[in-house]
């Protein structure tokens, strides 16, 4: 598979290093509307075509799969441009500003019969998909209660400065993570209810944000993110898990501690990540992840099946995101139907 990457910023560093170590993928592109950007990639992976316009990029061809790790503003003229050259497509998240786009994006893809995928990547942590396999095993019978929790204090607006600008924050950077784990979890929701709060008066969104979850499958979970919080042992990145089963619990504690009880008794295993050769602590986690979902877009491709994280499922995540932002506006609970 022939791989271009447009939008070689702060986070594509590490998708160009998990193109890299992918099986059956080869980098053969990049684009950035910014030389200087252009010419570190281009100096640290030593990639030669080389673009600040990404049509000039499809016009020389060559391409099997397009790679977008832009911000989201640019998100659905890039997905329509690749549509129209016949790629496959992955998009970073968040996907879309609207449900409108989103949806129209996901159309354009499937009008080709190309694959499309988000890259969603936090359900491809090693230690939630832990926690999502034993989960599928059984091991703690039928699940009814959940909380995914993500709460932290770590300065995330060094690194990604647009962060603190946008109207909305935790929820659409982050919390649309968090509620796709609930769903690789517990399945889709039926309603929603949101509470958001802006701690950090030097950004412009809500920084904490707590979600109550009411999955078709009768689940009900706790969603809860924030950045405000300030406590010891710094957690950032890791979700925490605590799931309440019919025949037992799971937690997924801080420092990746996986810990199931039933009547039998109680294990407790490590499941850390590795730290990837190019990776760096505390994002080694995330890192992993963009190793393992470009290697799974890889293989369900070659397989003929539809990724995980397909647009059409992710539609499914962005709908939480915005439920949540109408729920805590309007002060009620919102059905998914709505949406
Ligand atoms: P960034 O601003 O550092 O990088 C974006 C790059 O895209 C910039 O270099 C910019 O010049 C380029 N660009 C923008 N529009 C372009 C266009 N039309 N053509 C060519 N180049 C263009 O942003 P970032 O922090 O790297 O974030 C990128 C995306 O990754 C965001 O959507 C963010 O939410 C997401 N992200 C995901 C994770 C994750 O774990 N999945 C983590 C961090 C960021
Ligand atoms: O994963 C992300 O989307 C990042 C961060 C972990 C900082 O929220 O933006």
């Amino acid at each position: 598979m022939k791989v271009a990457l447009i939008g070689c910023g702060f986070f594509a560093i590490n998708q160009l290093h998990g193109w890299q170590d992918a099986t059956g993928a080869e980098l053969v592109a990049v684009c950035d509307r910014d030389p200087e950007r252009l010419r570190l990639v281009q100096e640290q992976f030593g990639v030669t075509r080389t673009y600040t316009d990404a049509r000039a990029m499809f016009a020389d061809g060559g391409i099997d799969t397009v790679d977008i790790a832009t911000t989201v503003q640019s998100h659905r003229a890039l997905v329509e441009l690749a549509a129209r050259h016949d790629v496959h497509v992955i998009c970073q998240k968040p996907f879309a500003q609207t449900m409108q786009d989103a949806r129209a994006m996901v159309a354009a893809v499937e009008a080709t019969g190309k694959t499309l995928m988000v890259h969603e990547n936090f359900r491809w942590q090693s230690a939630v998909r832990a926690a999502i396999d034993a989960l599928r095993a059984g091991a703690i019978g039928e699940p009814f209660f959940g909380r995914v929790s993500f709460r932290s204090g770590y300065d995330v607006f060094t690194g990604q400065p647009y962060l603190a600008a946008g109207e909305r924050f935790i929820i659409e950077d982050l919390g649309i993570h968090i509620l796709d784990i609930a769903r690789a979890l517990f399945g889709d929701v039926r309603r929603l209810t949101a509470t958001t709060r802006r701690i950090n008066a030097k950004i412009e969104g809500e920084d904490v944000a707590t979600m109550l979850l009411e999955h078709k499958d009768g689940v009900t979970c706790v969603v809860d993110c924030s950045y405000a919080t300030r406590r010891e042992p710094e957690t950032f990145p890791e979700s925490l898990l605590e799931i309440d089963g019919t025949g037992g619990t799971l937690r997924l504690d801080a420092g990746y501690r996986l810990t199931i009880q039933t009547p039998d008794g109680s294990e407790t295993r490590d499941v850390s990540p590795p730290v990837l050769p190019w990776a760096e602590r505390p994002w080694h986690n995330i890192q992993e992840s963009v190793a393992l979902i470009q290697q799974h877009f890889v293989d369900s491709v070659a397989a003929g099946t539809q990724p995980e994280t397909s647009g059409a499922d992710n539609v499914l995540t962005l709908a939480l995101v915005e439920a949540a932002y109408l729920s805590a506006a309007e002060q009620r609970t919102v059905e998914l139907s709505e949406i």
